[in-house]
């Protein structure tokens, strides 16, 4: 069994639709980051960045292993189950590629798009612009890469696509349109197409965001710094 550390949103979505596309039985466990759970000790012990998702991987001999960051989550359940990663060291070689792209570019930019279209208090037009720009580069590189293949590693859907596309999904509520990204729309409309894909996305959804954030929640989402964090996980 493995206990995953989930709260749906785009980074939560991509471990989700994994364990469903590798058929692992999995236990949810619920880390609400508005109320502040990912600052809890016995998170942070399994997640030291407190941010989720994570998991702990119950089914191996000896100890349980925990895994923090959703790239290196896809690449330990790849190697663990042999499934969407290709076999060969060159392939291997850009699966990881692709993992680092997503969780260096691709997911910091849309993640701080999301904070200032979404969050942010003013209107702060400069980070819109800035980070939309990066967001809108990071469409264009996969409309390139999906050129000559209709999978981002090749032929074969990998980790790569899974990791990729919970962002790409959600491009319009960024507002950002895939008119002028007519693969990159064709790949995230035949992913979603995916039985197990729509299993992952909907996990947890009585949990989504319905309406803005609470003062509460603001303090803890948009107020940390080491000190703010050392204060709500207890030191
Ligand atoms: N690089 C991380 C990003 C994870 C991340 O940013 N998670 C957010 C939710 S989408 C979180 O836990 N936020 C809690 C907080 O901001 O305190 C990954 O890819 O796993």
């Amino acid at each position: 069994m493995i206990d995953f550390y989930y709260w749906p949103t785009p980074n939560g979505w991509k471990v989700a639709i994994m364990l469903e596309e590798c058929g692992l039985p999995y236990k949810t466990i619920p880390v609400n980051i508005g109320a502040g759970e990912q600052f809890k000790p016995e998170f942070l012990a399994i997640s030291p960045n407190h941010r989720m998702p994570a998991i702990v991987d119950r089914d191996v001999d000896g100890d349980p292993v925990p895994v923090f960051e959703s790239g290196a989550i896809l690449f330990y359940l790849a190697e663990k189950t042999g499934k969407f990663i290709p076999p060969d060291p060159l392939g291997r070689k850009e699966a990881l590629e692709w993992l680092f792209w997503q969780v260096g570019n691709q997911g910091p930019m849309a993640g701080q798009l999301s904070h200032f279209v979404n969050y942010a208090p003013g209107d702060e037009a400069y980070a819109k612009e800035r980070y939309g720009k990066e967001y809108d580069r990071c469409l264009g590189v996969l409309e390139r890469r999906l050129k000559d293949r209709p999978f981002i590693l090749g032929d074969d859907y990998s980790v790569a696509d899974i990791i990729s596309w919970p962002w790409v999904l959600i491009a319009k509520p960024l507002g950002q349109s895939l008119d002028d990204f007519p693969r990159v729309s064709a790949w995230r409309q035949s992913i979603k197409a995916r039985p197990a894909v729509q299993r992952g996305v909907d996990l947890g959804k009585e949990h989504r965001r319905s309406a803005p954030p609470s003062e509460a929640e603001r303090k803890v989402l948009f107020n940390q710094s080491a000190g703010t964090v050392r204060d709500l996980s207890g030191g």
